[in-house]
């Protein structure tokens, strides 16, 4: 289904011309490839896709020309990877998560490698040739972060050795390179983490996929002794920690991005099924229930949109108050779409419970975005410390 010219009009509204632009043809661009059934892929990372969101001309906009990317400013716009997000995932959540996980890997090391990782790993990553992957989460850290175990060991030629394991990585087991967050001093929490890069075919580096609710590629890994040379540290020693949090400053509202996608295309889905779908001798949009229902879900949509598009723009304009702004577009977002596509089931009635069916796939992909970077429980955490800072 693509969106009509008038939705497309109200959906832009705000954005500079350029934006616009880049909007109507990530719809187009999302429209185009649909979901491709996950036996295909099972839960593994989409090359082709990958390639084609290159050619394209989309994934090279999340990287600076400095880096050998396409983006016409020195840092990436939250705009643009929001306008990206938003519009690809109303036709292709998998699209839009192969972008993104492109875009989350390869950020960190664009923004705090050394001058060899950059050119060795970043213009692959943004040309769709190498895939890039975000390693936070370990099994016995997840919203605490900052309590990262996998230890990193320095050796007396400078070189680390990693031991330890990741888990619910997105693009592993099989991405092309890592950005590792490791304990380079004990027993300080955040203040002793240090991120480094790591190849994926690196000697000692193992892991397996997880199949989970939704048909995405994720994964374990396990470190044992795997060398990393003083080169791959990004940014300095026991700073990582600080890396990690301006990363996901970038992401989270483009998480929210990615679910005003979905809440947008469950939303026409329900608004065409409730215009179409008669009973007791008329459309069941011409029943109250539906009709408020359907203008809460319309509602939700919009505010979730204007509140990630005012958290990109105070991202790319350095506005004061950054770190709440990102939490606070991610959770309402978030919370927002699953809402709006419980609410576009509900008016779908059984037809959208069967498996294949939009809503079907909508509901199960929609969870996810309330636990990852960041549960919406850390996203009130950071908001509510904010408040009093
Ligand atoms: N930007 C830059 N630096 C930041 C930052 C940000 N947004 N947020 C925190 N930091 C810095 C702090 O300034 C502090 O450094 P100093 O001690 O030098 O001042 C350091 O990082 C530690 O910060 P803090 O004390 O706030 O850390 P906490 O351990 O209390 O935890 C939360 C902070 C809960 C916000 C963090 O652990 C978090 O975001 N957890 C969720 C993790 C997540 O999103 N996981 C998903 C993985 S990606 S799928």
């Amino acid at each position: 289904m693509t969106a009509a010219p008038a939705a497309l009009a109200a959906m832009t509204f705000g954005l500079s011309d350029d934006h616009a632009a880049l909007y109507r043809d990530a719809v187009a661009f999302g429209a185009e490839h649909g979901t491709k059934s996950s036996a295909a892929l099972s839960g593994r990372i989409d090359r082709p896709l990958v390639a084609e969101l290159a050619e394209r001309g989309l994934l090279p906009l999340l990287f600076p020309r400095r880096v050998g990317g396409t983006a016409p400013e020195d840092s990436v716009s939250a705009m643009t990877l929001c306008v990206l997000r938003e519009a690809i995932a109303q036709g292709s959540t998998q699209a839009e998560t192969a972008l993104a996980m492109q875009g989350l890997g390869g950020y960190a090391i664009a923004q705090a490698g050394t001058e060899e990782a950059v050119r060795r790993w970043v213009p692959p990553i943004a040309r769709g040739q190498a895939i890039a992957a975000f390693a936070l989460t370990e099994p016995e850290a997840g919203s605490d972060a900052g309590a990262v175990q996998l230890r990193a060991e320095r050796s007396a030629d400078g070189a680390y050795r990693l031991t330890g394991a990741k888990t619910w990585i997105s693009n592993a087991p099989d991405a092309d390179v890592y950005v590792v967050f490791a304990r380079t001093t004990p027993e300080v929490g955040a203040k002793g983490v240090t991120a480094f890069v790591v190849a994926g075919d690196a000697r000692g580096l193992t892991g397996e996929p997880i199949d989970l609710l939704d048909d995405h590629a994720i994964g374990r890994l396990q470190f044992d002794g795997v060398a990393v040379a003083a080169a791959e540290v990004l940014g300095e020693v026991d700073h990582g920690f600080g890396v990690a949090m301006r990363t996901l400053d970038l992401f989270r509202p483009s998480v929210g991005a990615f679910a005003v996608g979905m809440a947008q295309a469950a939303l026409d889905a329900a608004l065409d099924h409730a215009r179409s779908r008669r009973a007791f001798g008329k459309p069941i949009r011409e029943f109250q229930a539906m009709s408020h229902l359907l203008a809460e879900m319309a509602t939700r949509t919009e505010a979730a949109r204007l509140m990630v598009r005012a958290a990109a723009r105070a991202y790319d304009e350095d506005a004061p108050g950054i770190t709440g702004r990102s939490a606070m577009a991610k959770v309402f977002a978030t919370e927002a779409a699953q809402f709006v596509v419980d609410g576009a089931v509900q008016v779908h009635g059984a037809a959208g419970l069967e498996r294949g069916h939009l809503l079907e796939r909508l509901y199960r992909t929609v969870r996810a975005p309330r636990i990852y970077e960041g549960t919406s429980e850390i996203q009130r955490e950071v908001i509510a410390r904010e408040l009093y800072r």
